[in-house]
């Protein structure tokens, strides 16, 4: 049975029966139930949002995340929305993996600059044994800046994935994408089983799983919360969950799609923070396009991390100066390093939204 109250008669009715929990014996988000949390008026579902992400952080707290390509170009997947596949015209040239010392400056800049995690994304179908070892090493490095440590290289193997677990690494990212219905219009090089495999063996090795999706591909809202259903049905669901707004590249089969209405964006924030309570959601790719009251929205809706840096992978990003303008301006703090890391710095653990730069 769901467990959506009916709607309020008085104007001044709390929603606070609306669904907040699986219907099903099983504790399984039926993706019925997942459309309904869709379907609330937009202030009920930002308020149960809100009453959510407030049960488990401090709503007026973010971690700031630095990504780097430290192999860009080049894939052989045919990922409809990626501008780093190399079947797609899109002026990104393929890249030789980046040199250790390189990857470890990047990571040293991000931390002076307030970042307290650091993601390396790799344009690989699948990693080799080889590139494993050197990630590993990466990681290695960062960790022993006082980073949070996340990769994305790809599909992994047990072993590979207990390689990097070794290494010590905190978070494998490995997003689902989309919904298995809609998944087959965007990608056909790889199924959704080999993600939900590669997600099977970072689990297995003890790394946090970071997966989420994209949205705005051209999908239909019951395939936006058919995405939300996979991932709050992993068990245990996803301990970090990437919601990404399409960039759109020229040269990918997917630029020219009809820009998702950004209050849709705003709904998939925050019934991602309902369904996974105590997961990190990360308003992730397309924050450039967005504007700011857009993106206190998604804050409000439960976002509790960006990335930060004029870089994602390969396009661009709010300038650090604005992002932290715009996180004083709404009060917003930032995480700070775990004191107990190596090399942490006090400038890193300032209390306010200032950054540190
Ligand atoms: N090659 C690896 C893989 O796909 O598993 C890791 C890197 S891949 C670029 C990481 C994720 O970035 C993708 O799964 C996708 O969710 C996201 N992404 C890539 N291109 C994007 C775009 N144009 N807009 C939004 N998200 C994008
Ligand atoms: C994720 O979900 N989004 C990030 C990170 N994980 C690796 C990547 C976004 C990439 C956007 C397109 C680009 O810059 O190439
Ligand atoms: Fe390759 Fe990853 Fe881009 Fe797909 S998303 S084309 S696997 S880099």
């Amino acid at each position: 049975m769901t467990q959506i109250a009916p709607t309020p008669s008085a104007a001044t009715a709390a929603p606070a029966s609306v669904i907040a929990a699986p219907a099903t014996a099983t504790g399984a988000w039926k993706v019925a139930d997942v459309v309904a949390l869709y379907d609330l008026p937009f202030n009920d579902l930002l308020y149960r949002a809100q009453q959510i992400h407030r049960e488990h952080f401090d709503p007026n707290l973010i971690q700031l995340s630095t990504l780097l390509s430290i192999k860009t170009g080049g894939c052989p997947e045919d990922c409809s929305y990626c501008p780093q596949a190399a079947r797609y015209d899109t002026g990104v040239e393929a890249e030789k993996l980046m040199p250790l010392d390189q990857v470890l400056d990047a990571a040293r800049t991000a931390k002076d600059h307030g970042a307290t995690r650091f993601c390396m994304g790799a344009a690989w179908r699948n990693p080799k044994e080889h590139q494993v070892e050197q990630v590993a090493a990466m990681v290695r490095g960062v960790k022993a800046l006082g980073l949070e440590t996340c990769v994305t290289l790809g599909m992994l193997k047990g072993e590979q994935a207990q390689a990097l677990k070794h290494a010590g690494l905190d978070y494998y990212n490995h997003n689902l994408d989309t919904s298995p219905e809609f998944y087959g219009q965007v990608i056909s090089t790889r199924t959704y089983q080999d993600r939900l495999d590669t997600l099977e063996h970072v689990r297995d090795a003890g790394i946090n799983v970071c997966c989420g999706g994209i949205v705005g591909m051209g999908e239909s809202r019951r395939e936006r919360a058919g995405l939300i259903a996979q991932l709050a049905n992993l068990a245990p669901y996803p301990e970090s969950v990437p919601i990404n707004n399409l960039v759109q590249v020229p040269g990918t089969p997917l630029a020219g799609t009809e820009p998702l209405d950004p209050f849709e964006f705003v709904r998939t924030i925050a019934v991602a923070r309902i369904t996974m309570p105590r997961a990190m959601v990360r308003l992730s790719a397309g924050r450039e396009q967005m504007n700011e009251a857009l993106q206190a929205l998604c804050f409000a809706a439960g976002a509790n991390s960006i990335f930060y840096g004029e870089r994602l992978l390969t396009t661009g990003n709010p300038q650090a100066d604005a992002d932290r303008a715009l996180l004083k301006r709404l009060g917003i703090r930032t995480e700070g390093l775990n004191p107990q890391a190596s090399d942490a710095t006090t400038a890193a653990q300032c209390g306010d939204a200032c950054g540190h730069a």
